[in-house]
């Protein structure tokens, strides 16, 4: 195969060297291409094609049942030297570390296809967008990848002869957990990823590129690359203002990205657009704000929990042109199903594992689909997709959110006192752990900005890197901390949450204008439980009062864990933080 980018050329040459596979294949983003290979993928049972009538353009795909989620565990930053990697991430030296993969990758395709995927992270040619080759042996990659990302032919003109991309090499290779590594190598723009056909593992613009490789460029070259929603809200007086939100995986970025504003919000005019619903990269603007890209094209979502009342945009964005994986098979109509889609799982069907889903199992509360069972559908599709996504230029911010699932310590919202204290609160993000990685679910662990499983370089530098943008940004968005997820004594969410969560974001905006009272605590600045718009909502101000008390019991005992966590960092804490540290502990004296 010729390339006229004498660097790719020389990419695709040593890989077809190394993985040996029996043909390669340049993806050139054609329809024809794509529907051929969605042929082949059914008639070996890779996917199965759904009901056309009901879901035009659908498909199902199974993972083998070892391979479900990121593993964050056998994820590296490969880089010369380890502090570059930082106390937070898993590393290998780089030569040792190709070494070892270029053994795992010898003759991996040996009998296969290799795909060749031109992609561009963000609008094709803009300039804030960047360009990665991912040379694949899975034709659901390719899929996947075709609607992730923007594909083919005019990625490669773009890219010209001499342009520069993100070298991602992937292979399914056997599926073996044992030798199952997603490497990056920030140093050298590459990434590889083997033994795995989970999407976050191995679509390889999307957490591998996207955020571990784009965090260490953003480094260099000043920009940030961040595990962020971003969504725009119109008010009633017709202005549209921009949040971006960080929450650590499966803790509700797409639902918050695409929320149906309360039927009382809505009659006054307010309406929400999604840019993006899992990364966003940000660069300072010439007039000083924050500019947000959304650098993807479509939308991974957790489907479980996904319905016509928690989430309806999403769901419409589900019904055309969209691959799952690992949800029920419906047989009754050769649709999909699972927990949460509405209250009628199907009598006769398929498990995510690809066995009978039975009456036994449903009695004894079997799930049919997985836990993290995905869809992967078109941004276009969305109903509320913003009329900026592909701006350019980005979209500008006005607050930056952070927030995870704390059944108890943070509040329902809270906001920072300024820039640095907003950049502690980030920093000092918990939640609790869920089934978008594997491991144990529901322990509280310390992820910053929810990019602990995503930052490609030393978290140290990163908290310094995001000080250092502050200085540069002259009109600074507000930073806020939210908490959906506050528990009774039951365990039940004392938040309804969804789509009235546009309650919190109404103060937040209020707050960025002016337009909002607060009350100051030692955390930072709550609001008065009078300022939370409850109208048609069966709450009353007290519940709120609950949501929103600071227990400073609890918060001390949290300031000894952030320090325990920061110690980690050695003297690449900035001194900026530790100062914040400490006033947060002089406050809950
Ligand atoms: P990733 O794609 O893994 O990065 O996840 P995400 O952050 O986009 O999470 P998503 O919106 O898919 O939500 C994950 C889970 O959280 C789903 O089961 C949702 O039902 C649940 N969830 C989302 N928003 C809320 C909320 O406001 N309140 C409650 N109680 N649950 C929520
Ligand atoms: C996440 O886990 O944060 C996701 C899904 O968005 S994955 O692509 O697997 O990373
Ligand atoms: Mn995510």
């Amino acid at each position: 195969m010729k390339f006229e980018n004498k660097g790719l050329q020389n990419f695709v040459d040593e890989s077809v060297a190394l993985c040996t596979p029996d043909k390669v294949v340049l993806i050139d983003g054609s329809e024809e291409q794509l529907e051929a290979l969605r042929a082949e993928a059914c008639s070996t049972g890779e996917m199965i094609k759904l009901n056309q009538e009901l879901l035009p353009g659908c498909y199902l795909h199974r993972t083998a049942v070892n391979d479900v989620a990121r593993v964050e565990g056998r994820t590296f930053i490969c880089t010369e030297k380890k502090e570059d990697a930082g106390p937070t991430n898993n590393w290998m030296q780089k030569d040792e570390a190709y070494k070892m993969l270029k053994g795992i990758f010898k003759g991996s395709m040996k009998g296969r296809t290799m795909y060749v995927i031109p992609y561009s992270m963000g609008a094709v040619g803009s300039p804030f967008s960047k360009i990665g080759i991912e040379l694949t042996d899975s034709i659901y990659v390719v899929l996947n990848m075709a609607i992730m990302t923007r594909v083919g032919q005019k990625v490669l003109d773009t890219l010209g002869p001499d342009g520069d991309f993100v070298r991602g090499l992937h292979s399914k290779a056997d599926i073996d957990e044992e030798k199952r590594y997603i490497c990056q190598f920030p140093e050298d723009n590459t990434i590889m990823s083997v033994n795995s056909g989970y999407g976050g593992n191995v679509l390889l613009g999307k957490k591998c590129f996207a955020l571990r490789i784009a965090s260490y460029q953003g480094r260099q070259e000043g920009w940030l690359a961040e595990h962020m929603l971003i969504l725009g809200v119109e008010k009633p007086d017709g202005e549209t203002k921009y949040i971006a939100a960080a929450f650590p995986s499966a803790c509700g970025k797409t639902n918050l990205a695409m929320l149906i504003p309360p039927k009382e919000f809505a009659e006054k005019g307010y309406k929400v657009f999604t840019v993006g619903d899992d990364i966003a990269w940000i660069r300072v603007g010439a007039d000083g704000r924050l500019y947000a890209i959304n650098p993807e094209n479509g939308f991974f979502g957790v489907a479980p929990g996904t319905n016509a009342k928690s989430n309806p945009n999403a769901l419409a964005t589900t019904r055309r042109g969209t691959i799952f994986t690992n949800v029920v098979h419906n047989l009754e109509n050769n649709t999909v199903w699972w927990e949460g889609l509405d209250k009628n799982p199907p009598k006769n069907a398929i498990d995510w594992k690809g066995n009978p889903w039975t009456e036994e199992d449903r009695a004894n509360g079997v799930k049919g689909a997985h836990p993290n069972s995905r869809f992967t559908a078109p941004a276009k599709n969305c109903p509320c997709i913003s009329p900026e996504f592909e701006n350019p230029q980005g979209v500008p911010l006005d607050a930056i959110v952070f927030g995870g699932r704390r059944a108890k310590t943070a509040p329902l919202v809270y906001e920072a006192r300024d820039w640095a204290h907003g950049v502690f609160v980030g920093s000092i993000m918990a939640s609790e752990t869920t089934a978008a990685a594997s491991g144990a679910v529901g322990v509280v662990r310390r992820d910053p900005m929810a990019m602990l499983p995503f930052c490609g370089y030393n978290m140290g530098d990163y908290f310094a890197h995001w000080l250092e943008m502050g200085e540069k940004v002259t009109k600074k968005p507000k930073f806020f901390n939210v908490n959906w997820f506050r528990t009774d004594e039951e365990g039940h969410f004392l938040w309804p949450g969804f789509g009235d969560n546009l309650r919190v974001l109404d103060w937040i905006l209020r707050r960025t204008e002016g337009k909002a009272d607060a009350v100051e605590t030692p955390i930072g600045y709550v609001p008065r439980p009078e300022d939370i718009d409850l109208s048609g909502l069966d709450m009353t101000t007290e519940d709120v009062a609950d949501l929103l008390t600071v227990d400073k019991e609890l918060w001390k005992e949290d300031a000894e864990n952030i320090e325990g966590f920061y110690a980690k960092f050695g003297d690449k804490l900035p001194k900026a933080l530790a100062d914040e540290l400490a006033t947060l502990k002089k406050n809950l004296e």
